[in-house]
């Protein structure tokens, strides 16, 4: 366990404490927790102005709140035409302010669209070029300390920036794994999103950013995201949504750490049944029409995920290019097989005997997955809950099958009173195998700036329950 969880403010206390006025509740008095320093102080925002902030507020009558000195706004690309370290930690920083301070339908005057558009066309690049399923091995290896793998994040900016700093940056000796859902429900999907992006550009071989379900169009048209990027960017709200949709195509699926450890979003994948006989070699108008339901399941290769379409919108739930929807979506069971997961209404369910054979199969010790929340496991009796951000679902002969989550306090918005309090968690691998995990929690950090959520909370309860298929793309 990490020092500073019991510094942190409980989550009962957040709950008794009244909903304070946006923006900028970080600059009303209230006693410091070591926990607000340890965060800040790896922030530019409350060192060296808030004191006198502070005294402000407490003069009578009370002072219009004076904002802390904002970082260096707006953004700039670098005039070099590579950012830095330095411009990343700047990025965040103007984050976290701007996340208290800046209302955000003025989100470009903090980040002007060119300037999105540089990065995102900087990551993308280098995203597109990534395979299906990314090895993390050899001499790339030799020189790092430990592996980090992060589960879900929605949105959750503040601990986000908190993970970040307590898991000791991603740096060449320090690799880390990001299992997707960056985005939706949290109300600062586009703020994470671009900041993991970031580190992408300035540590390529040392940051990896997997897909998650929630990158689609699918789930961002519901969940919040898209609201989320038209009410910061306005009426260039819509180019900066269909740039985000264009990086998600390019996030790789899944990823194999030191030949040990495979990590996705959801889990594991189906075998793909070949394409028809020859004789219909060459014919027009030739349909290969797969059900999924009639054809046996079996665990699928990675000579195949490696052939699979990633670049989609939405994951298909039917047709042929079935190995995207299965990675992002599938969970796991305590049932033996592989069956359709008729809850999600895509990818799989999988027993621990399929965990057992895909494990001894490819010579893999773990599979480390994410994808369920507290939400997602208070249906699911069968198998752990959340609280503590993860669980161990599978212990077989060839090793284990574990959920990550990393968003504590789930979801941001929630329509009860009763809110799951769950503690996020990330798994640390360290060598020489990197496949012994070792887990560190966290509670969120509060409190979250007041904001208005960017979906219909009450109305979106479930969560991911299933797709509703009329609304989405058909399947190509
Ligand atoms: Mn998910």
């Amino acid at each position: 366990m990490l020092s500073n969880l019991d510094h942190n403010i409980s989550s009962s206390t957040v709950q008794s404490r009244p909903l304070e006025p946006s923006p900028a509740p970080a600059l009303e008095p209230r006693p410091p927790t070591s926990s607000d320093e340890d965060f800040f102080s790896s922030t530019s925002i409350a060192s060296s102005s808030s004191s006198e902030d502070i005294q402000t507020n407490h003069s009578s009558p009370p002072l219009p709140p004076a904002a802390p000195p904002p970082p260096q706004i707006p953004i700039s690309w670098p005039a070099s035409g590579t950012i830095s370290r330095e411009w990343v930690n700047e990025l965040m920083n103007a984050f976290e302010w701007a996340s208290r301070a800046v209302p955000p339908q003025e989100f470009p005057s903090l980040l002007p669209v060119e300037v999105f558009d540089r990065l995102i066309l900087s990551a993308s690049k280098i995203l597109h070029k990534e395979k299906n399923c990314v090895s993390i091995e050899g001499e790339e290896l030799g020189r790092v300390s430990k592996v980090v793998v992060v589960g879900d994040l929605h949105g959750q900016l503040h601990d986000v920036l908190f993970l970040l700093k307590d898991a000791g940056y991603p740096g060449e000796d320090r690799i880390f794994v990001f299992n997707g859902d960056y985005v939706d429900r949290g109300a600062w999907g586009l703020e994470t999103f671009l900041l993991l992006l970031a580190w992408k550009v300035i540590l390529p071989h040392r940051v990896f950013l997997l897909r998650g379900n929630h990158e689609s169009k699918y789930c961002t048209s519901v969940y919040g995201f898209e609201k989320e990027v038209s009410c910061k960017y306005g009426d260039k709200g819509k180019h900066v949504y269909c740039k985000c949709l264009g990086c998600f195509e390019g996030l790789p699926l899944a990823s194999i750490i030191a030949g040990r450890v495979y990590t996705a979003h959801g889990g594991i994948f189906r075998s793909i049944p070949s394409t028809p006989s020859k004789r219909y070699k060459g014919k027009k108008n030739r349909k290969v029409i797969v059900d999924p339901n009639s054809t046996a399941l079996s665990l699928g290769s990675f000579e195949e995920l490696s052939k699979a379409r990633r670049s989609v919108l939405d994951p298909p739930w039917e047709g042929q290019n079935l190995i995207p929807g299965d990675v992002l979506w599938s969970d796991p069971s305590m049932d033996p097989g592989l069956s359709p997961n008729k809850e999600r209404g895509i990818g799989l369910l999988w027993g621990p005997d399929c965990t057992e054979e895909f494990l001894k199969k490819f010579g893999l010790t773990l599979i480390i997955r994410s994808h369920e929340g507290p939400d997602a496991r208070e249906k699911r009796p069968g198998l752990g809950q959340m609280n503590e951000g993860y669980t161990i679902d599978h212990v077989v002969d060839s090793g284990k099958l574990i959920t990550v989550f990393s968003a504590p306090d789930y979801p941001q918005f929630q329509a009860t009173d009763e809110r799951y309090r769950n503690k996020g968690a990330y798994i640390v691998l360290e060598p020489p195998d990197f496949d012994t995990p070792v887990f560190h929690t966290f509670d969120a950090i509060t409190p979250r700036p007041v904001v208005n959520p960017y979906y219909d909370y009450e109305d979106v309860i479930d969560s991911d329950e299933e797709l509703d298929m009329a609304s989405m793309v058909p399947a190509t």
